[in-house]
């Protein structure tokens, strides 16, 4: 891969780098993506299921979408872009990520400043009162688990047309603002606000690059993009970088 000297030197002199990451950055652990190649979940999309709407209609379909999901997520483990960017929050000056992944891969691979946009799909939260469920049997709800209060269960996650946590929201924002760098990566940039996000980094001057296996919107945008799987690309950045800081500061 060809790394331009200009990018190894933004990354290892930036006070501030701030991280977006989508379910691109998930799919080399081996959790389907949304709206990649084998992004479709029995052929429907993600708009018909992740909503309010589609869950009154048949809370049976979302749940078996998420206990789907859940089952893949809890067998899986992180993979090299995961580790590299929690081994570049310890040794750079400030790095956090905001991500729009529900499956907790960055914690787990040490991240510790994880902002969680969509929320996470191992906890389930009552849609009446908000009281948080996290052992649930679904086999004995029959698919429509209901809450003591009468209201019912669902996962504790953002669905469209719904607001992301005011607060995880207004942190990323803020972090987006002040990034000297900023990374987009495994994102398809189409999804509103967190897609918001590289564009708010871009305007307040931040050196914004991309990796994505394909183009997405924000690619003609950015500062720099490299094609192709981020387990392969972040590690080999980061070497570049790691090298740099050393011949800087022997
Ligand atoms: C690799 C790779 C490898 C593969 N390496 N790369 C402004 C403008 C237009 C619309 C709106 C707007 N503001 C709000 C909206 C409406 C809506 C929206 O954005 N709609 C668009 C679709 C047009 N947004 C909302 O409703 C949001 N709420 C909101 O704005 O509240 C305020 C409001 C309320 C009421 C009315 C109006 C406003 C909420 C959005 C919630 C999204 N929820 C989901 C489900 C979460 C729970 C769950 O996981 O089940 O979030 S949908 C789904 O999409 C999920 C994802 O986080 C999200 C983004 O997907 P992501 O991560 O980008 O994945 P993919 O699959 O799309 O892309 C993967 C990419 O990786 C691909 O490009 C691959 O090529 C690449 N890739 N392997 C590198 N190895
Ligand atoms: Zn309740």
């Amino acid at each position: 891969m060809n790394i331009s000297s200009d990018v190894i030197k933004r990354i290892a002199a930036a006070r501030r780098i701030a991280v977006l990451t989508g379910a691109g950055i998930s799919a080399e652990s081996g959790i389907p993506t949304f709206r990649g190649e084998d992004g479709i979940w029995k052929k429907i999309r993600p708009e018909e299921l992740a909503s309010m709407d589609a869950f009154l209609k048949n809370p049976a379909l979302v749940w078996e979408w998420y206990e789907y999901r859940r089952k893949i997520i809890r067998d899986v483990t992180p993979n090299a872009a995961h580790y590299t960017l929690a081994e570049m929050e310890k040794h750079l000056p400030h790095l956090s990520i905001s991500t729009q992944n529900i499956d907790g891969l960055h914690q787990r691979a040490g991240s510790a400043r994880v902002y969680e946009l969509h929320g996470n799909i191992l906890r389930n939260r009552c849609n009446n009162c908000g009281r948080i469920d996290q052992n649930l049997d679904l086999g004995k709800d029959k698919k429509r688990p209901t809450c003591e209060c009468g209201g019912l269960i669902r996962p504790d996650v953002v669905w469209f047309g719904e607001m992301l946590p005011a607060d995880i929201l207004d942190k990323s924002f803020e972090e987006a603002q002040n990034a000297d760098v900023y990374f987009s990566i495994g994102t398809s940039a189409v999804v509103y606000p967190a897609a918001q996000l590289p564009v708010e980094a871009l305007h307040n001057g931040a050196y914004v690059i991309e990796i994505n296996l394909e183009p997405t919107p924000l690619t003609s945008r950015v500062h720099a993009h490299y094609h192709g799987k981020a387990g392969d690309i972040l590690p080999e950045l980061w070497q570049a970088v790691k090298n740099e800081i050393g011949r800087l500061d022997p």
